[in-house]
């Protein structure tokens, strides 16, 4: 109601009681600013690390792989599968580009594909191709001039393959990169379109003509399976670790726990996801479970188990890890280095945590699981 000043001792009092409350209400306004600053200190100014995938509901939304031609065995494609024609650019660091490295190793393609490593420590210019071992502890971050380790192209940033396929490519350079010798440009930068063309495209020239990473008899099934745990699990640990809200994070590790509960329980009654034989669904499974107590339970603050406290899922991983030829696909330093020491907004002192102690070399004890 508008204040009308009048004579009279009612209107007296009310001026009185009037002028009171709008002190308060000044009192009172004159916090709110103060609030809305402290809280924007605390969380308005708060960047993700990734603010282009950063929905307004504070939702990691990772960008789209930006290059999915196909290489194929049957010419039905501008890319034949042949010898020598193609380049992997991986980090071992990274859990998408390891599957492509294991997929290679499983299938035997070592001497048909050849494989580049960059540094695991990325700076704003992103993957460089520089030695990891000649102190990348200063070397990211650095501006003075580095030499290439890089064979094929002699790229300093993984940046100038993206430049060189399309000149307007504004993204995030990421890995895996399947990289055309011949045409000069990325075939693939999709992980599993690389698995798979590794699989079907490559097999006649693969030295283990008998892997099967996709067995056409669960195929659909298989699909499900992958398609769940790359939400739930494989993007699931990303989705907690990148988001800057507090509902979002717990909402993204009630997913994963939950995803991770029920594998628990499949795989006490079979040895790998599908029976005895191990596919494409177990490897990319394996690659987030390797990283997990290393980098996603303390990173990420996936913390309400590690693996370490799932029976199943442990005996699982090692058994996995044991698997021939996979535990030089693993490298728990560049694991850490890359994590802890790039993810900047997350952890602003780059400090790489000493732990934990992982005992892979134990005995699993699921050889005697049978297909479930
Ligand atoms: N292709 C993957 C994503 C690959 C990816 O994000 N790789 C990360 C490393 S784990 C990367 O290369 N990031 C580069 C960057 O952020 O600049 C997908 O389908 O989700």
């Amino acid at each position: 109601m508008k204040y009308r000043p009048e004579k009279g001792a009612y209107h007296c009092r009310r001026r009185r009681i009037v002028h009171s409350s709008l002190l308060k209400l000044a009192v009172v306004l004159s916090w709110i600013p103060f609030t809305v600053r402290a809280k924007g200190k605390r969380f308005g100014k708060m960047k993700a690390q990734f603010e282009k995938e950063q929905s307004e509901s504070g939702e990691f939304q990772r960008q789209e792989d930006a290059f999915r031609d196909w290489i194929s065995s049957d010419g039905s494609t501008d890319y034949p599968a042949v010898a020598d024609r193609y380049h992997l650019y991986i980090s071992l660091a990274c859990p998408w580009a390891s599957r492509t490295l294991i997929a290679r190793k499983l299938l035997g393609l070592e001497q048909i594909i050849g494989l580049t490593v960059v540094d695991p420590v990325r700076d704003e210019r992103g993957w460089a191709f520089r030695d990891p071992n000649s102190g990348s502890y200063r070397g990211a971050g650095s501006r003075e001039p580095f030499a290439s380790t890089d064979p094929i192209n002699g790229f300093h940033f993984l940046a100038e393959a993206y430049d060189l396929t399309d000149s307007k490519f504004d993204g995030r350079a990421t890995v895996p990169v399947l990289w055309d010798k011949q045409a000069r440009r990325i075939v693939n930068n999709c992980e599993d379109d690389i698995c798979r063309m590794f699989n079907d495209a490559f097999r006649p020239l693969a030295r283990n003509k008998e892997m099967d990473l996709f067995p056409q008899d669960i195929a659909s099934e298989q699909e499900k399976l992958s398609a769940f745990i790359y939400d739930k699990i494989n993007n699931g640990v990303y989705r907690a670790g990148f988001t800057t809200r507090q509902h979002v994070y717990e909402r993204a590790c009630d997913q994963l726990f939950d995803a991770l509960d029920q594998l628990e329980e499949r795989l006490a009654r079979s040895r790998y996801l599908f029976g005895t034989r191990i596919v494409e669904t177990d490897w990319r499974l394996f690659c987030t479970l390797i990283r997990f107590d290393v980098v996603y339970y303390i990173h990420f603050k996936c913390s309400l188990r590690r693996i370490l406290d799932y029976h199943n899922l442990q005996g699982y991983l090692i058994d996995l890890y044991q698997h021939d030829g996979i535990a030089e696909t693993v490298d728990f330093d560049h694991i850490k280095r890359h994590y802890y020491m790039t993810h900047e907004k997350i952890n602003p002192s780059r400090i790489v945590p000493i732990g934990p102690i992982l005992d892979l070399a134990r005995e699993h004890g699921r050889a005697r699981l049978g297909a479930g």
